[in-house]
């Protein structure tokens, strides 16, 4: 088998790229170890920047987005029960979010590669990248789904490739086959334990809230199910809480002095998740390039991963682009410095939000009184509140 771009993973980051090259007529091929309902079931990220919505539009694939995504002008920062409404636009000269599930920006590109597009091999396992450092690179693989699921049947198989993208995520095989490279990398000894719940939002914007007992965020899928997420120690089983001490908890950390109440309903899906801020530089290796979580990871606080994966795809599209049109380098030369400076910005982001909302289980109460101090300047100066609404809603690409 042979293609110009070999890519390894169809999340967001994978499944965009072959949209965008298919769109400037450059063939790709995309190997996907997990299944399609899997892919399109996995719940994960739920804001998309002003820039993503505005790439996913110009790709082709912003349809349903624009009839059923939710424009956000704004989020609230709960403390001392307290509300602050921060406002995007009045901030940022006009820029908002978009509330839309990466469930459901995946399924959009599924469907129309499918419809037209490259071949998307679902069940389909990279075991390796090969030969990244000459202009032959390969990637090795087995179709028949991922080794222990019936896999080790299926016979191994080579895709040829001018170049390869790994963008696999972050447990993925494309980052071991860049050699020399550097990591950066802070855990927390925390995570968050997220539900999706059949009722309505409690809030009409997000609210991010700074609590003794620890962080909590009420998030949406749409108007009819909630997203909710609780600060855990890290190594929590999601069945240890039961739904009644999860809608508990959830109330007492989003308390306010106010009338506002949290709305309660059926829960349907209950998780972990960990966090961790890590870096992987550089991001190629001759004509190998990774692209999204397969290089990068950021706590979920500042809402930043996808719209990473996004950023990485658009600047290496366009440089694979420029290099059919050129026969230049240049831009695929420049790809990983030029991605790394976005992707710094929005680690310092969300490791800034992590350590303004969380409770860490060692934090002192002079570090306490400083998160409170941090929140009434964020709440009381304008321009303190400009720089997290600009970094909300998304630093620019290239
Ligand atoms: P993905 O989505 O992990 O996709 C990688 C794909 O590669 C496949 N794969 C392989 N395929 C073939 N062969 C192999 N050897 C393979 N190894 C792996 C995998 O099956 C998978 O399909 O990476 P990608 O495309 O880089 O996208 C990154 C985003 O998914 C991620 O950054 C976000 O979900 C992070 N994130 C959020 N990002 C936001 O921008 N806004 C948010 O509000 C937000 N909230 C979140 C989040 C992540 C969360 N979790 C679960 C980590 C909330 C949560 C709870
Ligand atoms: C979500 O809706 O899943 C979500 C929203 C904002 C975040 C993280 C997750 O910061």
């Amino acid at each position: 088998m042979r293609t110009t771009v070999g890519i390894i993973g169809a999340g967001p980051a994978g499944l965009l790229l072959a949209r965008l090259l298919h769109n400037a007529g450059i063939d790709s091929v995309v190997l996907e170890s997990r299944d399609r309902a899997y892919v399109e079931r996995r719940q994960r990220a739920g804001i998309l920047e002003q820039g993503t919505v505005d790439v996913l539009r110009a790709a082709g694939a912003g349809e349903r987005m624009d009839r059923e995504g939710l424009r956000h002008d704004g989020i609230e920062l709960r403390f001392s029960r307290r509300r602050h409404r921060v406002d995007f636009p009045a901030l940022t000269g006009g820029r908002s979010v978009m509330v839309y599930a990466q469930t459901e920006v995946c399924k959009d590109l599924i469907a129309l590669q499918l419809e037209s597009g490259g071949p998307l091999l679902f069940e389909t396992e990279a075991l390796a990248v090969e030969d990244a450092g000459t202009d032959r690179p390969r990637v090795r693989f087995r179709r028949g789904g991922e080794s222990g699921e019936g896999g080790e049947g299926g016979t191994e198989e080579v895709l040829e490739c001018d170049y390869v993208v790994g963008c696999d995520g972050f447990w993925g095989v494309a980052r071991a086959a860049v050699p020399d490279g550097r990591t950066f990398e802070r855990t927390y000894p925390f995570g968050w334990l997220g539900i999706l719940a059949d009722v309505a939002p409690s809030h009409d914007e997000l609210v991010y809230a700074r609590h003794d007992r620890g962080f909590a965020l009420l998030s949406m899928r749409s108007p009819s199910v909630s997203r909710l997420y609780l600060q855990v120690p890290a190594d929590t089983d999601a069945e240890s809480w039961s739904d009644e001490e999860i809608w508990d908890e959830l109330e007492r950390r989003l308390e306010t002095d106010d009338d506002w109440t949290l709305r309660r309903g059926p829960i349907t899906q209950k998780s972990v998740t960990p966090m961790r801020s890590y870096v992987h530089e550089p991001m190629r290796h001759g004509r190998l390039f990774l692209a999204g979580d397969a290089a990068h990871i950021v706590p979920p606080t500042g809402a930043k991963g996808l719209n990473l994966a996004v950023g990485d795809v658009v600047t290496l599209a366009r440089a694979l682009v420029h290099r059919a049109a050129t026969g230049s380098d240049e831009l695929l030369d420049t790809y990983s410095a030029t991605c790394l400076r976005r992707v710094w910005q929005a680690e310092r982001f969300s490791y800034d939000m992590t350590t303004l909302l969380h409770g860490a289980p060692d934090a002192t109460p002079f570090e306490e009184r400083l998160q409170l101090a941090r929140l009434d300047r964020i709440t009381s100066s304008r321009a303190a509140e400009t720089d997290l609404a600009e970094a909300y809603t998304g630093f620019p690409v290239g």
